[in-house]
């Protein structure tokens, strides 16, 4: 007999996705994953002045503001023909690494640790679902005392962002061509105790605790494994290459097909609507794209389009970005690290493509980006320029291509008579939970949900850990809220 689950709200926090799975004999044969909130800031953003989208777009969410403001700058710098010099270049790298550093921090102890430990009976570790907790006492009470830290250490990563972008979350200090921070030499030391302070963390805790649950739970390298195609944009420029895909990225900008690796033709990106509910023309690219909301068009399921590349899904995130750099081993330390993690681990490189993989990725690419970061501090130049004039011309159109936390992130944006006529964000959660597209191929966190075996339906954990692995923000994905009816729903925190 088949069961309908669903869980709802499925994120602990930003915004709400709601997952429904059809069981047939204790297996996921069938995953929806539906964004039950409309964003609409496509149309917030229609008619205004462009240079307000850098603040716009922030408030699509209170975790990634940083890779909005740089994308949308990015999409401006290109349509304004500007380029930011070195320092601006750099310290908008810097911004981007400590929002890394808090999210991805966040994203373990916050919103995907309870789902392996079970915390003490007191708020917030109170509701929780029953699973299948196997953390021995001694780890559980470490990871309790580590949740508690890891407020404080975060603070210490906005507090670095906020060093370089005058506040957070929501930046003052990002513009078209560059930044408008005057870097002074305390800027510089307080950055660096607090990079210290957080590459301890990151060292001592945070990479050792994700191994160690990774141990515990090493059947989960061979659970949620996904669609198998990854897709980055890059992070950290390097140069000021004008074309955004020609631009040299420390993280570079690259696809992953069937274990091999290819470059990114932008035009190949294409959102689908059948299963979204919109009215916007199907298939189209998003310069092109239009946001027309239908909240009662029959058989659509969620508010998220489906962005497909070449047709097919892709992953994208912290896994798609380390499985690249390992793959065109771009960066020898990187390698070593991650054969290293998989040594203690006793798993390997293919098994990372799984829940636990996901953690490990995250976990390894914090490390990474902090010790990247804490270079480019040392490279901003005082007393040399942070931006480039720009002026709004009549008429044009920008590209901003990046990577959040979560993974690719593109915006659009299209002036006439100096005044946003189109605007188009696809973001990382869009491609991770997006619906089935037009062909009824499935995205990648329904990839990933079916053929999973359940092993009590009442208590359906197996799924909450899948999905979390990706770190859905459906806040950035879309923004009327559905009141779920359904055979079982469950609340998880
Ligand atoms: Ni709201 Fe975001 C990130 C972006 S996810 S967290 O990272 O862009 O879709």
């Amino acid at each position: 007999m088949k069961t309908i689950i669903k869980i709802d709200p499925m994120t602990r926090i930003e915004g709400h996705l709601d997952i429904e799975a059809v069981i047939d004999n204790k297996k996921v044969v069938e995953a929806k994953s539906k964004g039950t909130l409309y964003r609409g800031f496509e149309q917030i953003l229609t008619g205004r002045n462009p240079i307000d989208a850098v603040q716009i777009t922030q408030r699509f969410c209170g975790v990634c503001p940083t890779p909005h403001a740089i994308a949308s700058s990015q999409a401006l710098d290109n349509a304004f023909g500007v380029m930011p010099p070195d320092n601006g270049r750099i310290i908008r790298n810097i911004m981007q690494g400590s929002n890394y550093i808090q999210s991805h921090i966040l994203h373990f102890y916050h919103l995907a640790s309870l789902d392996y430990y079970r915390g003490p009976d007191i708020p917030p570790f109170v509701p929780r679902y029953e699973a299948d907790y196997r953390v021995p006492e001694t780890v559980r009470e470490k990871l309790v005392e580590h949740y508690i830290e890891a407020y404080q250490i975060r603070l210490k990563a906005h507090e670095l962002c906020a060093i370089w972008s005058g506040k957070m979350p929501h930046m003052a200090s990002i513009t078209p061509g560059g930044v408008t921070i005057i870097p002074r030499i305390d800027n510089i030391t307080t950055s660096l105790w607090r990079l210290k302070e957080l590459t301890d963390f990151i060292d001592n805790v945070y990479i050792p605790d994700v191994i160690t649950v990774g141990q515990i739970y090493r059947d989960y390298f061979q659970i949620g494994k996904g669609c198998g195609n990854y897709l980055s944009f890059g992070l950290f420029d390097l140069d000021s290459e004008p074309e955004v895909t020609k631009r040299k990225r420390f993280f570079q900008m690259a696809r992953m097909s069937k274990e091999k690796v290819y470059p990114v033709d932008v035009n190949q990106i294409a959102e689908d609507v059948k299963y979204s509910w919109y009215d916007s023309s199907s298939h189209k690219h998003p310069r092109q794209g239009d946001t027309t909301p239908n909240p009662d068009k029959p058989g659509a399921y969620s508010w998220l389009k489906a962005p497909r590349y070449n047709g097919e899904s892709y992953e994208v995130g912290p896994l798609a970005r380390l499985k690249i750099a390992y793959e065109t081993r771009s960066n020898p330390k990187i390698n070593q690290l991650i054969d290293e993690t998989l040594n203690k681990l006793q798993v390997g490189s293919d098994e990372l493509c799984s829940v636990m993989g996901r953690h490990i990725a995250r976990a390894l690419e914090c490390k990474v980006v902090a010790d990247e970061i804490t270079g480019m501090i040392m490279q901003v130049k005082l007393e040399e320029p942070v931006c480039v004039p720009h002026q709004i011309p009549d008429s044009g159109e920008g590209m901003g291509l990046w990577d959040a936390a979560r993974g690719a992130l593109g915006h659009w944006i299209e002036i006439q008579n100096q005044k946003i006529a189109r605007y188009q964000a696809i973001v990382p959660t869009t491609w991770n939970a997006s619906p089935k597209d037009d062909k009824g191929q499935a995205g990648p966190i329904e990839e990933a949900l079916i053929g999973t075996v359940i092993d009590d339906t009442n208590n359906p954990f197996e799924l909450a850990r899948i999905v979390r692995s990706f770190d859905p923000c459906l806040a950035c994905a879309v923004h009327l809220a559905e009141i779920g009816k359904s055979e079982k729903t469950f609340r998880v925190i």
